[in-house]
């Protein structure tokens, strides 16, 4: 049996048939730093309420797989040192042996799967590392993409990551990927990159829409949205990339490797633009909560 729980907030929802939207706690513990974390997750919390849906927050605390979790229970995750990064590798471990982890993009998929949700918002999803060709830095959430059928709601992948092969691997593994409202894929800080876009939806009813449509054919796997960035809070390419490549070659000279390398250019971005990355971040996150909303709405009126 698995060790599942749910908030009172959710076990609401799910016995009203309500919408509901999934948020990890990565960003939350591996994403940003204290105190901001915990009102950042707060605010998307409550933005997703206003949007007319129900958040549900996902971590496993002491054992026990959470979906939604108690003010309190965010509180002391945001505060926590040393909370394990569970991705899909992690989940069965960290649940066998009592532990505490936030989950990744890819572990709360699993997680709202299990728990019949069928979207999920976040800031940026996991991708191919640049000089992937060397160290085989491919993030799990791609494979999880292609497997669990969950739509994620992202605001396209960072610099800190090759974006050409990321859009490859996600092409070969047959996940959709969505631009928001635009041709060009949204490049997280920026709104547009140089890249197409491999598909492009103006409403969440046609996302929704293609969920139900992608299950009833028979494919495994979610869909990619990427939503870009609100226009009054981007950042040029242009400002980031000196930053960027800093942050990668000092990841380097500190020998940082695989889960660590993603929490470890976050926060030295963060430094290096005295925060200001981190202001983007939230508009975008929020923004993304929203949309995802706006999404579960739909799915709920088409099921
Ligand atoms: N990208 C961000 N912010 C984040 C992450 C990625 O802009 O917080 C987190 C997410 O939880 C994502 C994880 O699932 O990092 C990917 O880690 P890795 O590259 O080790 O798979
Ligand atoms: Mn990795």
């Amino acid at each position: 049996m698995i060790p599942i729980t749910y908030s009172s907030e959710v076990a609401q929802a799910r016995r009203d048939g309500a919408a509901i939207v999934a948020l990890e706690s990565t960003i939350i513990t591996h994403g940003m730093p204290y105190p901001q974390n915990i009102e950042v997750a707060r605010a998307v919390e409550t933005d997703v309420r206003e949007a007319g849906a129900v958040p549900a927050t996902i971590a496993v605390l002491d054992g026990t797989l959470h979906v939604g979790l108690e003010e309190d229970q965010l509180s002391m995750l945001g505060q926590a040192k040393g909370v394990a990064k569970l991705s899909r590798a992690d989940m069965a471990a960290c649940l066998a042996t009592g532990g505490t982890g936030a989950t990744t993009v890819a572990a709360t998929m699993i997680a709202a799967r299990l728990a019949g949700i069928s979207v999920f918002a976040t800031g940026g999803i996991g991708g191919v590392h640049k000089g992937a060709e060397d160290s085989f830095d491919i993030s799990a959430d791609l494979l999880e993409l292609a497997q669990t059928a969950v739509t994620v709601v992202a605001a396209g992948a960072k610099a800190i990551l090759d974006v050409e092969k990321t859009l490859e691997v996600l092409e070969t593994q047959g996940v959709p990927v969505i631009a928001v409202g635009q041709d060009s894929f949204p490049a997280f800080w920026s709104r547009e990159s140089a890249l197409a876009a491999p598909l492009r939806m103006d409403n969440p009813a046609d996302i929704a829409r293609a969920h139900l449509l992608r299950t009833e054919l028979g494919l495994p796997g979610g869909q990619l949205v990427a939503n870009p960035i609100p226009k009054d809070a981007e950042i040029p390419a242009a400002t980031l990339a000196p930053i960027i490549a800093t942050a990668q070659s000092d990841a380097i000279q500190a020998g940082i490797t695989g889960k660590g390398v993603t929490p470890y250019l976050l926060q030295r971005i963060f430094e290096l633009t005295k925060g200001q990355s981190l202001e983007a971040n939230i508009a975008l996150v929020r923004n993304n909560a929203r949309f995802a909303a706006q999404i579960a709405r739909e799915l709920r009126t088409l099921t």
